[in-house]
């Protein structure tokens, strides 16, 4: 039997039910998070607690726990339902109440749910690297919060499905932002270059840690805007994401990216990534 929690009460899957008027279906008003977990154990815990505080403080919704709290019903989701290879999906929306687009009065309660599922590391396309295309980028100005309005992210999610790849990879004008739900880090001359976390883009957790495994073996990292026209010229592009990984790009718009091959420097992050993984939740 799969356990999910809702608003702090473990029940069954098939028992677990949205109002109509819950103002996360109807005004897509709230925020989320994906937790990988390897071993039974979440990797990055603390950072996904941050960023899930931030994102509600952004929107005015006050979560009903504690990050200590919340961490402890995460474990005791993941023991109950076995999990040890997956995600946890963590949602909170503002809660439930009759439509109006203001918010409804300060006492709402708010509807926090959290699932897990089983999967796999992806490890074909980890070895081989994907392809992706570049989209208009016509998401709201501020992609920093990890929003349940998801509508831009999908509709360039589904350009990238219709175009036989795995990624869309988003621009506003000629800046490159991220992808449709990943960040995109590039190579020149040896140097990691992404886009900085700013109001247009999320604060990839997998990113961040990236950047500080960078920082550790010295490999110089530029967090700066970049345009289309670097891209096209990278030596090697990679995405992160908490599911997806370090995954190489090797093509985009069907053009091949440096050799058209993974590179040697997303190798050596993949397995720094690797290594990280391991140190916090054991052996793969
Ligand atoms: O399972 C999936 O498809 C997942 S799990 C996490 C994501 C997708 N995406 C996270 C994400 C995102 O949605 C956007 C717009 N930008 C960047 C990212 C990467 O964030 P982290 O590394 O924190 O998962």
């Amino acid at each position: 039997m799969a356990w999910v929690i809702v608003n702090g009460k473990f029940i069954n899957r098939t028992e677990a039910k949205v109002d109509i008027e819950d103002r996360g279906y109807q005004f897509g008003d709230g925020v989320y998070e994906v937790i990988r977990v390897y071993n039974g154990v979440m990797f990055t815990a603390k950072e996904h607690m941050d960023r899930f505080s931030r994102s509600a403080d952004n929107i005015g919704i006050k979560l009903p726990y504690t990050q200590e709290q919340l961490r402890n019903l995460l474990d005791q989701l993941i023991d109950k339902n076995n999990l040890r290879l997956g995600i946890i999906y963590l949602q909170i929306t503002r809660g439930t109440a009759p439509r109006n687009h203001a918010f409804p009065a300060a006492n709402i309660i708010p509807n926090l749910v959290a699932y897990t599922k089983e999967l796999e590391i992806p490890t074909a396309t980890l070895h081989s690297g994907v392809k992706a295309v570049l989209t208009e980028d016509i998401r709201w100005l501020r992609c920093d919060i990890k929003s349940l309005n998801l509508l831009g992210n999908s509709l360039a999610k589904q350009k990238a499905v219709e175009h036989g790849c795995y990624e869309a990879i988003q621009h506003r004008g000629e800046v490159i932002t991220e992808g449709s739900s990943s960040n995109i880090l590039l190579v020149k001359d040896g140097v990691v270059i992404t886009h900085p976390s700013n109001q247009l883009i999320l604060k990839g957790i997998t990113k961040d840690v990236i950047l500080e495994l960078c920082a550790e073996h010295r490999i110089p990292v530029e967090e700066r805007s970049f345009t289309i026209r670097e891209l096209e010229q990278a030596d090697e592009l990679f995405l992160t994401s908490t599911t997806s990984e370090v995954t190489p790009i090797v093509a985009v718009n069907a053009r091949q990216v440096g050799r058209g091959v993974p590179g040697p420097l997303t190798r050596r992050l993949q397995s720094l990534f690797k290594q990280r993984i391991e140190a916090q939740c054991g052996s793969l």
